[in-house]
């Protein structure tokens, strides 16, 4: 009795769940929470609302009608670059300040791979703040007019992450979760700052990104993100149609060559890096604010995703 009760309640829920997405995807063009959306909607009318400072129009224009904007090599000054890049690189060296994807069992065991086999796929700083305070150089006046630009409203900076991808050896059969194409789900008020500290290249995996209009007719043909222990290759045969302009942008560049762009309307990927590739990657968090908030060292954020 108990089981059938579970049964049609687990029923329910994914229906209710199917007609969620259904309703995103015609309604906001991505598989995030029908709920997340509206949120998402008000937030952003809110926070506006609030604003009257000077933005740059054209970048404006550009990131609301795309939701993705690739700024002159120049923002982060490249002197900036290279420290950030030596700093990161001695962190490395030093496993008390790194996580590794292979010492991170939860999140290594998802990949399928011979048994007892260890690969190192990425490596994650620890505590930025500490190992790498420089990040907080990173907003310099032209920089916060590029992020007030964008969302046309004030900001603040939820988390810092800071991370080297490896190339994915052939004898692991299940792509990392962040080389497929992907939405960053629970919130749709954010954007991801990223910062290359090598130059990005299609051998050592560029980010890749449809923009938002693109990405919106793929995800209303059909296409669906896969999560963790979801099949592989759901969404090939849509991946490899030819849909005349794919308005697909990949971040190649040399080191600090930067893309901002809104994780929920622009389904995106860290490329496939190739055999002895790696790529070291900064990435700021940020979310719409009503008052301005820029980390310090003396108020740092949290390291996290
Ligand atoms: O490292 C990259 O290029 C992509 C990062 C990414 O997929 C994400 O921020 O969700």
């Amino acid at each position: 009795m108990l089981g059938q009760v579970r049964d049609v309640a687990g029923r329910v829920n994914r229906l209710r769940w199917a007609a969620d997405t259904e309703l995103s995807r015609r309604l906001f063009g991505n598989t995030l929470r029908l709920r997340t959306n509206v949120e998402g909607v008000g937030t952003a009318l809110w926070t506006r609302q609030q604003f009257s400072d000077d933005v740059d129009c054209e970048v404006s224009r550009f990131y609301q009608e795309n939701a993705y904007y690739r700024p002159p090599l120049d923002t982060v000054p490249k002197e900036l670059v290279a420290t950030l890049a030596s700093r990161f690189d001695e962190a490395l060296r030093d496993p008390s300040k790194v996580d590794s994807a292979y010492t991170d069992e939860a999140f290594y065991r998802q990949y399928k791979r011979p048994a007892g086999e260890r690969v190192l796929l990425t490596q994650h700083l620890r505590d930025i703040h500490h190992t790498l305070p420089e990040i907080y150089d990173i907003f310099s006046p032209g920089v916060i007019r590029l992020i007030r630009s964008c969302f046309r409203s004030n900001f603040r900076v939820q988390s810092i992450a800071a991370w080297r991808m490896f190339a994915v050896p052939p004898t692991v059969t299940t792509d990392p979760i962040i080389d497929r194409w992907h939405f960053d789900t629970g919130s749709t008020t954010r954007m991801r700052f990223l910062i290359p500290l090598t130059p990005m290249t299609r051998e050592n995996g560029a980010t890749e990104l449809w923009d938002k209009q693109y990405t919106r007719f793929l995800v209303r043909k059909g296409f669906t993100p896969v999560g963790w222990g979801d099949p592989e290759g759901v969404n090939r045969e849509i991946e490899e149609q030819d849909f005349g302009d794919p308005r697909r942008v990949r971040n190649e560049g040399p080191a600090g060559q930067s893309i901002l762009f809104n994780p929920s309307a622009c389904l995106h990927r860290a490329g496939p890096r190739e055999p002895n590739h790696t790529r070291d990657m900064i990435q700021l968090d940020i979310r719409f604010a009503v008052r301005l908030q820029i980390p310090t060292r003396q108020s740092p954020v949290k390291t996290g995703y």
